[in-house]
């Protein structure tokens, strides 16, 4: 056994890179201009060595059912990734129909060795504000029929995870065919099956509109992101969004900034009602990029909703924030590694609001609101934390607990 889990993980991670690459090319460019921007930085804030940040990636993906995720989660155990925290972007500003986790690396080391995480979310299908009755058995019958996860690749992965690694060429297939399972797909696409999920929201179509899962995105981490976004539109690429999460400040980096550029437009064939296939193109797959801070502990982050609840939250945030490390650390704001503001605790995880903004920046046109069906009070069906671990059989790992323990260290 000579290929352990963190080591596998890198190389999960640098595959998919080379994959989505290869199938979208702004990705490539935006890994190189992060990369020189990385190398341009020079002032180290103790948020992450050169090396690290510049291998490291978070992906999305998205399955419909309770059994896709559960494949997921023993898949992404094989890597060393387990579920942190829970997130309902159902409740957004602009409500999504998913529940998601971050499947990611728990301990100092090994998050030091690849922090690769994946955002994994899922179809609320039981949700009556966005499925009626008869839609969700539909949902669920054509969810149920699907097999996103070949059983070999998972019984491979429950292995691999017990014995904490495994031998050298079955490293290579493990990781080719685990890459395989995130590649978008080109079969025909049923028309009308996908326009009527389009119909409920451009996600319901992206999840439960084709029989396979995708890679949707695959976020490099940059050290200066308004730097990142100067020279992205420089190059003549178009950035759609602003800059989500915390405004650029000349205090300390907190938690996750972000931006994006749209989905691409790429080929893909439907078949009509009549088997008649056509070509057209579908704009599901984009760019994103991030710049991490140090993570708040829950007084910070009550802090941190309060000032972006602000009108405008750049000219108000030093109401709400000190302007350095020390007094972050002195006031109980945020995690140091044994309480030296010199040892930030980097934020690994996300942010909902941010989350909810990424799903909608890429949609070509979205309802506004859920759907006719019964209010929200007949909806009474739960999704949270604990059902997500019951869903999956593992425990969902609270981020403050981790942070704790890292500060701890
Ligand atoms: C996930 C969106 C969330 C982030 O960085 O906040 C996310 C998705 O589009 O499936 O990746
Ligand atoms: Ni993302």
């Amino acid at each position: 056994m000579n290929v352990m889990t963190a080591e596998l993980r890198s190389r999960f991670a640098a595959a998919l890179s080379r994959m989505y690459g290869a199938e979208v090319p702004a990705y490539t460019t935006l890994v190189d201009v992060s990369t020189e921007v990385n190398r341009d930085h020079r002032r180290d804030d103790g948020l992450g060595s050169l090396e690290r940040v510049t291998a490291e990636r978070h992906g999305a993906i998205r399955v419909g059912s309770p059994r896709e995720l559960a494949d997921v989660a023993d898949l992404f155990a094989a890597f060393g990734m387990y579920p942190v925290g829970f997130y309902d972007l159902r409740e957004a500003a602009s409500p999504v129909p998913v529940v998601s986790t971050a499947f990611r690396p728990i301990d100092a080391d090994e998050l030091a060795h690849n922090p690769f995480r994946v955002f994994t979310s899922m179809l609320a299908t039981a949700d009556t504000r966005f499925f009626d009755p008869e839609l969700r058995a539909r949902v669920d019958r054509f969810l149920g029929a699907r097999e996103l996860f070949d059983p070999e690749l998972i019984a491979m992965a429950r292995a691999i995870a017990a014995d904490g690694g495994c031998g050298p060429d079955r490293a290579d297939e493990f990781v080719t065919r685990a890459v395989s399972a995130f590649a978008l797909s080109r079969d025909p696409i049923d028309a009308g099956w996908y326009d009527e999920l389009s119909q409920v929201s451009a996600v319901a179509a992206d999840i439960a509109g084709v029989r396979t899962t995708h890679v949707n995105h695959l976020t490099p981490r940059v050290l200066d992101i308004d730097e990142l976004y100067r020279r992205m539109v420089a190059r003549g690429v178009a950035m759609t969004r602003t800059i989500q999460g915390p405004p650029r400040t000349d205090g300390p980096d907190v938690l996750l900034r972000q931006t994006s550029f749209r989905a691409l437009a790429e080929p893909r064939r439907f078949r009509d009602a009549d088997g008649v296939v056509t070509e057209s193109s579908l704009r599901v797959r984009f760019g994103e990029v991030e710049a991490r801070g140090v993570a708040l502990t829950r007084a910070g982050r009550d802090r941190y909703d309060a000032a972006m609840h602000a009108p405008n939250p750049s000219t108000t945030w030093a109401e709400h924030f000190p302007s350095s490390h020390a007094e972050l650390a002195a006031q109980g704001l945020a995690y140091y590694r044994g309480g030296d503001p010199t040892k930030p605790v980097v934020y690994e995880d996300f942010l909902p609001i941010s989350a909810a903004g990424i799903f909608r920046s890429n949609l070509d046109a979205e309802p506004t609101t859920a759907r006719s069906g019964p209010s929200d009070a007949e909806n009474e069906f739960t999704y949270d934390a604990a059902w997500l671990a019951g869903a999956i059989g593992q425990h969902v790992h609270d981020p403050y607990d981790l942070y704790e323990k890292a500060a701890a260290q």
